[in-house]
């Protein structure tokens, strides 16, 4: 499946422009939507780009499925590992691990900045406080890192941030595993602010002196990603 950068440069100096791909099993459908189109022609890019293969494209309940490379990576829960980095310590936790640790479970609003949204979204995992104060990762930084195994997506939190009580390492959704292309086995679910936060696919955290802007962030968006607070469009339709 191939797929091209659609980074744009608007009059307002923040690239806004980002990749679609929507896909399963060999067949896949390939939007590039740029900048402030994108709200309004998700929905028709599909059928204009590829009409034969709309009825194959999963029903995701409301949800786009994003990707900053091509295609979805593969981890099986057997050899899921995520690696926690607290100073000099590093732990590497399996996914049984997380599974060992006090669950939490929690049902939010999934908005993504470009205006979709999927109301009340059940998940459940560990929460993110819970991590940080087992590993001792606030006495070995102020700020959190995160990064995927697709190799190229990034996040990052303050301390402050990721200590809330709606910020989990998600290992379920919708009462189901966190299937491939939601980021599973393991996501971030950073409910308070836009979906860009969730980085998919987690295999690392780790605690930095500050913080370190994100993918999306180095290209113009807000760190600090509060829904109807930053640069985000929660004015615009749920598309
Ligand atoms: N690794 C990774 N995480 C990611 C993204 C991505 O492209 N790669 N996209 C982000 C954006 S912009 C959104 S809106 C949500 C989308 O989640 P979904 O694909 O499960 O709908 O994932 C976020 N996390
Ligand atoms: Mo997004």
């Amino acid at each position: 499946m191939a797929a091209e950068d659609a980074d744009l440069t608007p009059a307002d100096g923040k690239p806004i422009g980002r990749r679609i791909v929507l896909g399963m099993a060999g067949v896949g459908a390939v939007a590039v939507v740029l900048g402030k189109q994108l709200t309004s022609m998700t929905s028709n890019a599909v059928g204009a780009v590829a009409p034969q293969i709309q009825s194959v494209i999963p029903a995701t309940g409301g949800f786009r499925i994003y990707t900053v490379t091509n295609g979805y990576p593969e981890m099986t829960t057997a050899a899921y590992r995520l690696k926690i980095t607290s100073g000099a310590d590093v732990t590497t936790l399996t996914f049984d691990d997380l599974a060992a640790l006090p669950q939490t479970s929690m049902t939010k609003d999934f908005q993504c900045v470009t205006g979709w949204r999927v109301d009340n979204v059940a998940w459940s995992g560990v929460l993110l406080s819970d991590i940080i104060d087992k590993f001792g990762l606030s006495a070995n930084g102020t700020a959190l890192s995160f990064t995927s195994f697709d190799g190229a997506y990034t996040e990052s939190l303050t301390m402050e941030q990721a200590m809330r009580p709606d910020v989990l390492v998600a290992t379920s959704m919708l009462g189901g595993p966190i299937s491939q292309e939601h980021g599973g086995p393991v996501r971030l679910v950073v409910a308070p602010m836009y979906a860009y936060k969730s980085i998919k696919w987690l295999d690392g955290i780790e605690a930095t002196p500050t913080v370190e802007p994100g993918y999306w962030e180095v290209r113009g968006y807000d760190v600090d990603a509060w829904v109807g607070k930053s640069n985000g469009r929660s004015d615009a339709p749920v598309v």
